[in-house]
């Protein structure tokens, strides 16, 4: 008997208390609790500070499934809707024109400038999709009208936020770690910063994008609007 129960304290109940714990892990209890960043990011020289997109660097292997919820960027009253267009890599982006009666095109380049496509958009109704699997900058433009410019930034991880005209921004739902929050913005310098996200807390996170200066003038140039359009539209180009 005396036998029976060490075989039962020493062997059999450790076993037991394992797989309760290999259990309750692959359920994900006990998983640490998600935090949240939020801050504001002031952008100097500009009408007001919406636009910044804020970006954790990396989280993990970065290896996130894109959603299957197609993004939009709509083509509106000679406008390209929304100006800054933040995705994870791997998102499709549907490119719709809404302008009655108004012949668009989505002529859209990589930072280097060189194109990634050219489509027609010439009536009202007309959609293409697109999945964007590389990160960076992507410049939108509409080759007809030359105010149309919108920015897509495709990013590693789905941790990011774009700010609001106050430059207020929220990422919820983040992994408690280390990490490099970054900030993307049409026409100024990254800014970064090391933080700690801790469980169910809130990480508070102040940054101040400075005006450009004329060594920034190499950035400056990116924007600019590329010279060399392909003045065929309905040329789809990889
Ligand atoms: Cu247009």
């Amino acid at each position: 008997m005396k036998q029976a129960y060490r075989i039962l304290t020493n062997f059999v109940m450790p076993l037991l208390i394992i797989s309760a714990l290999i259990f309750a892990n692959e359920l994900g209890v006990g998983a640490a609790e998600p935090g949240t960043i939020a801050g504001n990011v002031k952008v100097l020289g500009a009408i007001n500070s919406a636009n910044v997109v804020v970006y954790l660097e990396s989280v993990g292997d970065d290896n996130f499934d894109a959603p299957s919820e197609h993004a939009i960027m709509d083509q509106k009253n000679k406008e390209y809707i929304p100006h800054v267009l933040p995705i994870v890599k791997g998102t499709t982006v549907d490119f719709v024109n809404s302008d009655d009666g108004i012949f668009h095109n989505v002529h859209a380049y990589r930072e280097d400038k060189s194109t990634i496509f050219n489509v027609a958009m010439p009536f009202a109704g007309t959609k293409y999709s697109r999945k964007f699997d590389n990160e960076g900058e992507v410049l939108v433009l509409c080759d007809k009208h030359q105010e149309m410019r919108a920015y897509i930034v495709v990013l590693p991880n789905p941790y990011f936020a774009k700010t609001n005209k106050y430059g207020d921004f929220v990422i919820k739902n983040v992994p408690p770690g280390k990490y490099t929050l970054k900030t993307w913005h049409e026409n100024r310098q990254p800014e970064s910063q090391e933080i700690v996200v801790e469980p169910g807390k809130i990480t508070k996170v102040n940054l101040i994008l400075k005006e450009k200066k004329h060594r920034d003038q190499k950035r400056a140039s990116i924007t600019e609007r590329p010279r060399f359009h392909k003045p065929s539209f309905l040329n789809f180009i990889q």
